[in-house]
């Protein structure tokens, strides 16, 4: 067919999810649904196809998780990677590999492209001021700061991406940032890092890109044009992070590959343990094979926010390394929402896909049929539970279902459910029902291998349209009184075009064709194949295909919905707390000398913001201590206050004056202090320990 057949092989990815969180039919409906509908088809064309995907297990994505969960990220990962493989599982997305990024395979590749790119000299190594956390002692990547987005005003933006208008941005591009560590404002402080000079390939993408005109769907194409015009800049491939792969430079130490450089090599890294497990060669599925150089068509499905790393980041990575394809085509969906209002996780506004299989058990062609129908391909669309309902029930169950339903409850009551034909294989005797469901196949053909799903399924439900008609037409439950003949051919000709319809249904609906295929008891077949029903070919017991979704289920979820937009509004926000120290020992402990004191006199330390002068009487004696506290106490208002005071750490000579010893305080993630001192009446120089 067309276009694909120069292909040799196809190897397929779908966006490697973030194992942060569990999948929503956002997830579905913008990088697997149409990703899965495509490789079904592309293996009933009996192409060489690879699918591959995986869970994207770096990146503050997880870390920032694990804080909010207060755990481990090995234990995010392992956590939400098993939920996620286990959902598509049940949900049937047909991957041939979920892989993870957090495997031995991965880190080895993704430090051999860096090492492959770092010897050929393609990196710029450059100081930068990057923002630090003095909280925390740590740099800040990408997703650690939050600020205000240059362009668009949103004040959630990141440091990476503006997830409102899709803006790419660097950290300091951001208009009040925020450390998501503490809640301060951050420092800029000098740090090295690795950066692949985008500027220095932009005219070798902008060929590339403008080669896909017209190709590449209008949306993806215009964002990458938007970005080339701007002027692409050399972006950091490494981080200063504790999660991720090691960046392999001796100089390096501490440092982490940029999450965006390694993903996308996942892709590259679950092909190769795809292959060790079925025994291939996965240089074919990603490196060009000699002199042919277009027989691996490579295709990424991925959502909207995705497309600079795939269209502009990755190729320009894959061309810097030299023996890789580039990808053929990105066919990138806009976003899904759900009932009025953006799909969230943070806000827990979503249906969740493990839920949705909980309680919608065996419907999962439902949710693939509905999806599938709203995809959004070229703008964004919206789920709601009304809209779900009435596809289910007015399309699948009316439509499709009933249509099956009365042929085979027919072909049953008039002829035992055996196909009579003495003159062999029954085929269409109508030439308008051949000619019309031959167009249907063109149709369909055209519009899978343009990535125009939600057109591609009208075509096959178009197909059942037309059997209800033609039953209707012919009225074989009339003429079977009087012309049995024209009754029989009226149902074989619907039993071939049931065929057709359930061959056709198989890259959308799975399930549903081959409980057809059962009915009609006949093997599934490829697009190039024609059941055959043979005289005497016994059909099998008619069940119903889909059953009517009642009001109150979907109330249900209607509820649910609101109920969780509720709880999430009335639950007060986290505080975020300041992480645990490494342990010490208790003879650590045991060394330190605290007592109870009191404020005898303050004063302002001249030419400082924070430092207060201080007079403690500590029971043991009367000493002057320095305190960082003046920002947030006027000196006359804490004399008197009783506090704690460690009074065996060493002098400090703090802006001339000595300072002997420290006082406690207690202090918040967003730096708000207070005093520490006995609740009961204690006498200066009482032990604290
Ligand atoms: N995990 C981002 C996302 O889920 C990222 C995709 C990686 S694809 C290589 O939006
Ligand atoms: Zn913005």
């Amino acid at each position: 067919m067309s276009q694909l057949n120069k292909y040799k092989r196809f190897t397929i990815t779908s966006a490697l999810p973030y194992a942060n969180g569990p999948l929503h039919i956002g997830h579905l409906a913008g990088a697997y649904l149409p990703a899965d509908i495509f490789v079904r088809y592309l293996r009933m064309l009996k192409k060489d196809v690879v699918y591959i995907c995986g869970s994207d297990e770096h990146g503050a994505a997880i870390t920032i998780k694990a804080k909010k969960e207060g755990t481990t990220p090995q234990a995010i990962i392992d956590k939400y990677h098993k939920q996620i493989k286990d959902s598509f599982e049940e949900f049937g997305v047909s991957f041939d590999i979920y892989h993870r990024t957090s495997s031995a395979i991965h880190h080895d590749l993704s430090q051999e492209f860096f090492l492959n790119l770092y010897e050929k000299g393609e990196f710029v190594e450059k100081f930068s001021e990057q923002y630090y956390d003095e909280d925390f002692d740590q740099f800040l990547a990408d997703r650690y700061i939050t600020g205000t987005c240059p362009v668009c005003s949103n004040d959630r933006a990141y440091g990476d991406q503006c997830e409102n208008c899709g803006t790419s941005l660097n950290p300091t591009d951001l208009i009040n940032p925020v450390s998501t560590l503490s809640g301060k404002a951050p420092v800029l402080k000098p740090t090295k890092h690795w950066y692949l000079p985008l500027d220095k390939y932009q005219p070798w993408l902008e060929k590339w890109i403008d080669e896909k005109e017209g190709e590449w769907k209008v949306n993806v194409f215009g964002q990458c044009r938007s970005w080339l015009k701007s002027g692409l800049q050399p972006r950091s491939m490494t981080r200063d992070l504790d999660w991720g792969i090691d960046v392999p430079l001796e100089e390096a130490k501490g440092k982490k590959l940029y999450v965006w450089m390694d993903a996308p090599i996942g892709y590259i890294s679950a092909t190769k343990q795809w292959a060790i497990d079925n025994q291939k060669d996965w240089q074919q599925y990603w490196k060009k094979q000699a002199d042919d150089a277009d027989d691996t068509c490579l295709i990424h499905f991925i959502g909207k926010d995705n497309i600079v790393f795939h269209c502009i980041i990755f190729p320009a990575i894959l061309k810097a390394h030299g023996d890789y394809v580039l990808p053929q085509n990105v066919p990138a969906n806009e976003f899904l929402n759900l009932e009025g209002d953006k799909l969230s996780t943070s806000r827990n506004h979503a249906v969740w896909l493990h839920e949705y299989l909980e309680e919608f058990p065996g419907k999962q062609d439902e949710l693939r049929y509905v999806l599938t129908s709203i995809l959004p391909e070229t703008a964004d669309s919206e789920f709601t539970w009304k809209d779900y309902q009435a596809r289910v029930n007015n399309e699948l169950v009316a439509i499709l279902g009933n249509y099956v339903n009365r042929v085979m409850i027919l072909m049953h009551k008039f002829f035992d459910g055996k196909v009579e034909s003495e003159g062999g294989n029954i085929t269409f005797t109508d030439n308008e029902l051949n000619a019309e469901v031959g167009r249907y196949y063109d149709e369909l053909g055209k519009n899978l291998e343009s990535y125009r799903f939600r057109q591609a399924l009208q075509n096959v439900m178009d197909m059942a349209r037309l059997g209800n008609r033609y039953l209707t037409e012919q009225e074989p439950w009339k003429s079977i009184k009087t012309d049995a003949e024209a009754a029989k051919n009226a149902l074989h000709n619907s039993l071939v075009l049931i065929g057709h319809l359930a061959t056709c249904l198989q890259p959308f609906l799975p399930r549903t064709a081959e409980k057809i295929f059962g009915m009609l008891n006949v093997a599934p077949v490829t697009f190039d194949e024609e059941i055959t029903f043979a005289n005497g070919h016994q059909l099998n017991a008619a069940s119903l295909l889909f059953e009517k979704i009642e009001d109150e289920a979907i109330e249900k979820q209607v509820q649910k919905l609101a109920d969780k937009k509720a709880a999430a509004a009335a639950a007060p926000k986290l505080a975020p707390v300041i992480p645990a120290k490494p342990n010490i020992s208790f003879d650590d402990f045991a060394g330190m000398d605290i007592r109870t004191g009191t404020i005898l006199t303050a004063e302002k330390v001249a030419k400082t913001k924070k430092l207060l002068k201080l007079t403690i009487d500590t029971g043991i004696d009367q000493r002057t201590v320095v305190s960082g506290i003046a920002e947030h106490y006027e000196p006359e208002a804490i004399i008197g206050q009783q506090v704690s005071i460690l009074v065996n750490l060493e002098p400090r000579e703090i802006k001339g004056i000595m300072s002997q010893g420290m006082i406690l305080m207690a202090e918040n993630a967003e730096g708000k202090l207070c005093f520490v001192a006995p609740t009961g009446d204690m006498p200066n120089g009482s032990v604290i320990r």
